[in-house]
């Protein structure tokens, strides 16, 4: 099913290849648009309903990280289960060179009484893989990062601070129509 999604959603971009995108949403005709992707050559890994993106260019804030995202027509990551973390360090041990990096998820530690919730589904956060040690939580550490750790076999949390230069890694759900 979702891989004849995928065809009419290229074969409808390839119609209307000259049809100008609107946030993310390209036009099908007066009544319908179809989710695209900006720029469609990003390179995404695909696990059940969603896709991603690694991104490793720059390092910013969580809210510059927030803002590539949404830039591309996707959220910060949102980690739902321990199998969605596992596949995220699988894909993420093929894509990168040995070292330690560190990304922003769309996770946030709310008021008033400090729930931790995605940002990008607005559901609360309810699997958790905290680094050892943390979360450290101090006043200023509400932001939830995620460390690919060579010493670690998954994918592993820490809360930090607003202000931390990290990776960002995308996430978005396969493509739809939406009805006008
Ligand atoms: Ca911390």
């Amino acid at each position: 099913m979702f891989i004849q999604l995928f065809l009419v959603c290229f074969l409808v971009f390839a119609q209307n290849a000259n049809a100008t995108p609107v946030g993310g949403y390209v036009p099908i005709n007066d009544k319908e648009m179809i989710f695209s992707y900006s720029p469609s050559t990003m390179e995404l890994q695909r696990y059940q309903d969603s896709l991603y993106y690694f991104q490793t260019i720059f390092k910013g804030t969580f809210f510059q990280a927030m803002q590539f995202c949404k830039f591309h027509g996707m959220e910060l990551v949102s980690i739902e289960s321990k199998d969605e973390n596992d596949f995220l360090h699988e894909a993420l041990s093929k894509f990168l060179t040995a070292g330690d990096y560190l990304f922003w998820s769309s996770g946030i530690k709310v008021e008033p009484d400090n729930r931790w919730e995605w940002m990008g589904t607005g559901k609360p956060i309810s699997y958790f893989n905290w680094l050892a040690g943390q979360p450290g939580n101090t006043a200023t550490e509400r932001y939830l990062e995620l460390r690919h750790l060579n010493a670690n076999r998954e994918i592993v949390y820490n809360d930090q601070v607003v202000t931390q230069a990290n990776y960002a890694i995308c996430e978005v759900s396969i493509p739809k129509t939406i009805n006008l």
